[in-house]
């Protein structure tokens, strides 16, 4: 019998390893490395540049958190912007809030949409809902050229490297900052407390400067670095803490009351930032 692992380096002296079953997808995209895995322990698992993106038992855990502490804090929210999230696990979550009447979906690489509606049809689900607009290019680009537009912007990013560490700059927040209406909010995924301190600090230290709310949440992702990832929220108007609109049913990770649970940070994290 093969004994085949998968090992991710979530730091340089911390290692997930996941045993294989199978190799579904092996290639390399204009942008990235694209690898999807299927897996004993979680099923099938989206790999970009070597760094775990969803896992199909795991996923819902990020995907709601990253969609629902937004747009429930959002009295209206009809005009949704996604930043990455090709993958479309934040586009299906979107899409459970009937209020929301377009969703904007900019990520970089195609090949990543193509490669989750082939291997993860339950994450790509919405992708070809009638109210989503696929975008394939660079998002620093695309926030530049849209002013006043977005009641949401959610930038669901890879890792700070490469193309993607544009995505974590206080200039990028300014322009995320333009292309929201009046009453916008974004919220970003933020890293890890553990792994990824010095980022984490610096993406709330450039989202405090940029929005007149900044705050940061918390949860759990099994298959992430350490486990305890973050999402920093901004917003222009509305106190992102404060629910106003009730969650979508059917929902495994994120409720009502976790809302206000993620904006409770552990000591360790509030001195980090
Ligand atoms: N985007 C954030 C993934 C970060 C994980 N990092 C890592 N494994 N080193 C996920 C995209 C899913 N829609």
């Amino acid at each position: 019998i093969a004994d085949l692992w998968f090992t991710e380096y979530q730091t340089p002296n911390l290692r997930l390893g996941l045993r294989i079953e199978d190799v579904l997808l092996n290639k390399q995209s204009k942008y990235q490395h694209i690898l999807v895995v299927d897996t004993k322990q979680y099923g099938r698992v989206l790999v970009l540049d070597g760094a775990i993106q969803l896992t199909e038992k795991d996923e819902f855990c990020y995907h709601e958190m990253m969609a629902h502490l937004v747009l429930c804090a959002h009295p209206e929210p009809k005009k949704v912007l996604v930043i990455g999230g090709g993958d479309g696990g934040v586009v299906r979550e979107v899409l459970k809030h009937d209020i929301v009447e377009s969703v904007t979906l900019v990520d970089i690489d195609e090949e990543v949409i193509r490669a989750s509606k082939t291997f993860f049809p339950t994450v790509s689900c919405a992708l070809d809902d009638e109210r989503v607009k696929i975008m394939p290019m660079d998002a620093l680009v695309f926030v530049k050229e849209h002013h006043d537009e977005f009641d949401i912007a959610i930038i669901d990013s890879t890792d700070p490297v490469d193309f993607a560490s544009g995505l974590f700059e206080q200039s990028f927040f300014e322009d995320v900052h333009a292309a929201l209406t009046e009453s916008g909010m974004m919220v970003a995924q933020t890293e890890s407390p553990f792994a990824e301190p010095e980022l984490l600090r610096d993406a709330v230290l450039g989202l405090r400067h940029t929005f007149e709310r900044a705050f940061l949440a918390w949860g759990s992702v099994p298959t992430y670095p350490t486990g305890l990832w973050t999402y920093a929220v901004g917003s222009k108007k509305f106190d992102p803490r404060i629910q106003r609109r009730s969650a979508p049913t059917g929902l495994k990770y994120y409720s009502d009351t976790m809302h206000s649970l993620a904006f409770e940070l552990p000591p360790f994290v509030k001195e980090i930032v």
